[in-house]
C-alpha cells in the first residue's frame, strides 16, 4: 500500500498546481531557474547537455499541472481503465513531441534565441528511448499517444531497459552493434516512484497447506525475489489538457537479501546478487521475430507483468474494491504473447492471495484479458519449455496445467471423439519438447483475439488458429493498425502540415479523416506546385542531415526510393537489392543508356538481429553494392544507394517526409500489417507493394491507379510452395540471370566471390520467401513507377490523393476500434 495520505489545511495542498506563464518571458524565467537550481550552473558556463536538460525540465513543468489533474480526475471517476501491457515502447525523442503537445514550439524557439541558444542543437542532444525493436514497440507508443488525445483512461505498462535496441554501426560494410546507453547523460522525462515499489518472486516450489477455514490451498514458496521500481513518464494528449501515464519497471535487488549476505561477510557475493537482480531490466532482447527461449527473457516478462498487476490491483484500485467487479474496472490488452504470463498471475492473485474459488477466479480472469497477435511466422510464436517455466514459476505452471485440463474437457464436449483435435489444441505441446504455447494460452483465456490488418486477421483465423476460430468464431476480430499523425505528420513534416492546415484548417490533426477535404486540390495546379515544393524542402533537409550524420551525399533532382524496416528475409530486402543491381547491370552492359535511366536514389535503413547471420550478410551486400554503384562514373547522377546506419524513430522522422517511393515488398501472407507503409502514404509517397498486410487496405483506399501493385497473392504463394524451385527462375529469365551473375561474380566485393556466396546460394537453392518468383513482376512494376514519375503533375496528383485518402490509418481510429470491438471502455 502507498503510505498514509498527507493531510494539511494549507489551501494549496490539493492544487491547483501553478503552471509557468506560457509566454517567452515565463519560459525564459523557468528555463534559467532550471539551469541554476536544477542543473546547478550559470547559463554562461552551461554545456549543451545542461541546456537540453533544463529545457526538457522546463517543458515538463508546463505539463505537470495537467498530469496531476488527470491523475486526480481518474482516481475520482473510477472508470474502466485500459492496462496496455507491452514489453516494448519505441517512443522516439520526447522534447519535440512534448513541445508540440503543449503548443509551446514557437515560445520555446523565441525563448532559446533570447538566451543566445540554437534550439536545434538542444533537440539534437536528446538520445531517443529505443525501448523496442520495431513495429510492435512503435505501435504501443502510437496507441498511448492516441488514448491520451482521446482522453481514455489508460496506463501503459512496460520495462525500463537500461539498454534499448543496440546502436548499429558499420565496419568494413558489416554491422557492428554498440550498446545503447540512453540514460548516461541524464533522463529528464522520467520520475522514479520508490513508494510504489513491488516485490516479485521467482523459483522455489509449491506446497499444500490448510487455511483457517480448513480448506486445502496451494502456496508458492519462492526462493528468490527482486524489487520492481516504477518510473513514470508523461503521455500528453494533443493540446487537450490530458496527460496519461506510462509506467516502466526497473529491477533492483531487495535490501533484505543484500543485507543478509552482506552481514555474512561475503561482500563480493552481495554485489553479485545485486547485479543478478538488476540484470532483469538491463537490456532489450534484439530479436524481432525468433524468440530465443532464454531464461532471462522469461524473467523479464514475469517481472513486468507481476509488477503491473500488483500495481493496478493493490495500488490503483480503492482499498475496499470488490474484485468480483474487476472486469468493470480493468481491461488488460496483451501486446503479443510477451505479457501472457499475466493470465496465470491474475489467477494466482485471485485464488491464492484473495481466496476466490477457481471457477469464480477464472470467470473474472477471462473477462479481463484480450490478446493481439502480430505475426504469421510460425517461428515467431512463443513457446516456453515446461522445464524452464516450472523451475522459474512453479505455481504458474500448475495453474496453466489446470487451465489446459479444463479447456481440453470443453473441447472434448464440443467435438466428441476427436483426440487428434485435442492434441492439436492443447496449450501444452509435447514435441520437440514439452512446452507451453503462449498464443494458445492467450486465446483460451482472452475475451478477444485480434490480428493487426484485415488480411492478417483472416489468416490468423484460417491458418494459425483454425481450430480455435471454429470453436469460438466470435472471439476473433480485426483491428487494423494505425500511426499517430501528431508525431509522424505534424512533428515530422511541418512543411506538409502547414500546407494542409492553410488549405483545410487544423481539424485533421485529431480527426484524420478530414484529410479527405484535400481531394479536390489534387486537381489544382498551384496546390500541386506547393506540394512539390514541400517534398523538395524535405529532401533538402534530409540531404543536409545525412551529410553531417553519415557523410553521405544524396543527389537532388532524383526519385527518392526508400526501404526502411528491420532486416528480415520475409521483408525481402534482397529483392530490392536485385532491382538495384539489374538497373546498374543494364547500364554497364550497355543495354540501356545512362541518360535513359530515371535518376533514382535508393535509401535503406535496417537493423539485423545480432544472431541472424543471413540478415547480416544481406546488410554487408547492400553496403558493398552501394560502395560500387556510388563510385562508378557510368551511373553517376542516375543511380545511387545510401544506407545510413542506425535507422531509428529519429531518422524515420526525417526520411519518410522526403520519400517519393515507399517499398513494401514482403512476400504475400508474411507481413502482419506494417505501419511504415501508412507513414509513407500519409506523407505523400506512392507505394510499390505486394498484396500483404495493410498494403491491401492502403491500395483499396487510395485506389489502384495510385498504388504500384506487384507479386503473387497469398493463395498463389501457397499454390506455388510445394516443390518451389528458385533456380528455375534463374534459368528461364535472362535478366534475372544476368543480375545474379553480376552479383555472384564478385564485382561488388573486390572480386571476392566467397563474400557473396551465402546470399546467392540461399536465393538459388532455398529462397524461402520467393524473391525470385516475384522478381519479374517487381521489375515490371518499377517500370510503371518510372513512367509515372516522368509526369510530375500526374505523380503529385497521385501523391496528394494518397495523403487525402489515408486518414483511416490514424491510430486514433485504431483506438476507437479497440474501444468498440474489444474494450467497451
Ligand atoms: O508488428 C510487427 C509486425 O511484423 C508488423 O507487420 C506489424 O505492423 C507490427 C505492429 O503490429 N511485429 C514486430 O514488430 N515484432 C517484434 O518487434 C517482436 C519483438 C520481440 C519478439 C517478437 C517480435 O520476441
Amino acid at each position: 500500500r502507498i503510505g498514509p495520505t498527507f493531510r494539511t489545511s494549507h489551501p494549496l495542498a490539493s492544487g491547483p498546481v501553478v503552471q509557468p506563464a506560457p509566454t517567452v518571458d515565463g519560459f525564459v524565467e523557468t528555463f534559467l531557474g532550471e539551469l541554476n537550481y536544477g542543473q546547478g550552473v550559470l547559463l554562461s558556463q552551461s554545456t549543451v547537455n545542461d541546456q537540453y536538460l533544463a529545457l526538457a525540465r522546463t517543458v515538463r513543468r508546463y505539463l505537470m499541472a495537467d498530469w496531476l489533474e488527470t491523475g486526480a480526475r481518474r482516481r475520482q471517476a473510477q472508470q474502466k481503465t485500459v492496462a496496455y501491457l507491452s514489453a516494448e515502447y519505441l517512443l522516439g525523442r520526447q522534447l519535440g513531441n512534448n513541445l508540440l503537445a503543449t503548443n509551446l514550439q514557437d515560445v520555446a524557439d523565441a525563448a532559446m534565441s533570447r538566451c543566445g541558444i540554437d534550439i536545434a542543437s538542444l533537440r539534437a542532444q536528446e538520445v531517443e528511448p529505443g525501448l523496442g525493436n520495431g513495429g510492435l514497440g512503435r505501435l504501443a507508443a502510437c496507441f498511448v499517444d492516441s488514448l491520451a488525445t482521446m482522453d481514455v483512461p489508460c496506463i501503459g505498462y512496460g520495462i525500463r531497459y537500461e539498454y534499448g535496441i543496440f546502436r548499429q554501426t558499420f565496419e568494413g560494410d558489416r554491422q557492428v552493434e554498440v550498446p545503447d546507453s540512453w540514460l548516461s547523460l541524464g533522463s529528464p522525462w522520467e520520475f522514479p516512484h520508490p513508494e510504489r515499489q513491488v516485490l516479485v518472486h521467482f523459483g522455489g516450489r509449491t506446497e499444500e497447506v490448510t487455511d483457517e477455514n480448513g480448506r486445502v490451498v496451494c502456496r508458492w514458496v519462492p526462493d528468490w525475489n527482486v524489487v520492481g521500481m516504477p518510473y513514470h513518464y508523461m503521455v500528453p494528449g494533443h493540446r487537450n489538457g490530458v496527460v496519461n501515464t506510462l509506467r516502466l519497471w526497473s529491477a533492483k535487488a531487495t535490501q533484505a537479501f543484500d543485507l543478509q549476505i552482506f552481514n555474512s561477510g561475503d561482500y563480493a557475493e552481495a554485489v553479485r546478487a545485486q547485479t543478478f537482480a538488476e540484470n532483469i531490466s538491463k537490456v532489450l532482447y534484439p530479436e524481432d521475430s525468433t524468440p530465443q527461449g532464454k531464461e532471462l527473457r522469461l524473467q523479464q516478462q514475469y517481472f513486468f507483468v507481476a509488477c503491473s498487476l500488483h500495481d493496478f490491483i493493490d495500488n490503483t484500485l480503492p482499498h475496499d474494491f470488490d474484485l468480483r467487479r474487476l472486469p468493470e474496472r480493468l481491461v488488460v490488452q496483451l501486446n503479443d504473447t510477451h505479457p501472457v504470463i499475466a493470465i496465470p498471475e491474475l489467477m494466482r492473485i485471485l485464488v491464492d492471495r484473495k481466496g476466490f474459488d477457481w471457477d469464480e477466479a477464472w470467470d473474472i480472469t477471462k473477462r479481463c484479458f484480450a490478446y493481439t497477435c502480430h505475426t504469421l511466422l510460425p517461428e515467431a510464436l512463443e513457446v516456453w519449455s515446461v522445464e524452464l517455466l516450472g523451475r522459474l514459476l512453479p505455481r504458474h505452471l500448475e495453474i496453466i496445467y489446470r487451465i489446459n485440463e479444463e479447456f481440453l474437457e470443453e473441447v472434448r464436449e464440443a467435438f466428441p471423439g476427436d483426440e487428434m483435435l485435442v492434441r492439436r489444441m492443447s496449450v501444452i505441446a509435447e514435441h520437440p519438447e514439452r512446452s507451453v504455447r503462449m498464443a494458445y494460452l492467450a486465446t483460451v483465456a482472452g475475451s478477444k483475439v485480434n490480428g493487426v490488418a484485415e488480411l492478417h486477421s483472416q489468416l490468423l483465423r484460417d491458418k494459425v488458429l483454425p481450430d480455435f476460430s471454429r470453436m469460438w468464431p466470435d472471439k476473433f476480430t480485426n483491428v487494423t493498425n494505425g500511426i499517430t499523425p501528431r508525431r509522424f505528420v505534424l512533428l515530422a513534416n511541418r512543411r506538409l502540415s502547414d500546407l494542409v492546415t492553410d488549405t483545410i484548417g487544423d481539424g485533421w490533426v485529431t480527426d484524420l479523416d478530414r484529410l479527405r477535404e484535400l481531394e479536390p486540390y489534387a486537381d489544382d495546379a498551384s496546390f500541386r506546385a506547393a506540394f512539390r515544393e514541400v517534398k523538395q524542402g524535405n529532401k533538402e533537409r534530409l540531404a543536409a542531415l545525412l551529410r553531417v550524420r553519415d557523410g553521405l551525399e544524396i543527389p537532388q533532382d532524383s526519385m527518392l526510393d526508400v526501404m526502411v524496416k528491420r532486416l528480415h528475409e520475409y521483408k525481402r530486402q534482397t529483392l530490392k537489392l536485385l532491382h538495384i543491381v539489374s538497373l546498374y547491370d543494364d547500364v554497364v552492359s550497355g543495354r540501356v543508356a545512362a541518360e535513359d535511366l530515371t535518376p533514382r536514389t535508393v535509401v535503406f535503413g535496417a537493423k539485423a538481429a545480432p544472431g541472424y547471420h543471413l540478415a547480416k550478410e544481406i546488410i554487408f551486400l547492400v553496403n558493398a553494392v552501394a560502395d560500387t554503384v556510388n563510385a562508378d562514373p557510368r551511373v553517376a547522377g542516375r543511380l545511387s544507394v545510401a544506407f545510413p546506419a542506425n535507422y531509428n524513430v529519429t531518422l524515420a522522422e526525417k526520411l519518410i517526409p522526403a520519400a517519393d517511393l515507399s517499398e513494401q515488398i514482403s512476400l504475400a501472407g508474411k507481413e502482419a500489417s506494417g505501419t511504415g507503409n501508412m507513414k509513407f502514404a500519409l506523407n505523400g509517397a506512392l507505394t510499390i507493394g505486394t498484396d500483404d498486410g495493410a498494403n491491401v487496405e492502403i491500395r483499396r483506399l487510395v485506389g489502384d491507379d495510385h498504388f504500384f501493385l506487384f507479386g503473387m497473392t497469398e493463395p498463389e504463394v501457397e499454390r506455388l510452395r510445394p516443390g518451389y524451385t528458385p533456380s528455375m527462375y534463374y534459368e528461364e529469365d535472362a535478366r534475372l540471370r544476368s543480375t545474379i551473375d553480376l552479383l555472384a561474380s564478385g564485382h561488388f566485393t573486390g572480386g571476392d566471390r566467397q563474400a557473396v556466396a551465402p546470399v546467392i546460394d540461399n536465393l538459388l537453392h532455398q529462397d524461402a520467401f520467393m524473391a525470385l518468383a516475384d522478381f519479374r513482376s517487381y521489375l515490371d512494376a518499377q517500370e510503371r513507377v518510372e513512367a509515372a514519375y516522368a509526369d510530375p503533375d500526374a505523380w503529385s496528383r497521385s501523391a496528394i490523393l494518397n495523403v487525402a485518402r489515408s486518414g483511416f490509418f490514424s491510430s486514433d481510429r485504431s483506438m476507437r476500434d479497440y474501444l468498440d470491438r474489444i474494450w467497451h471502455a
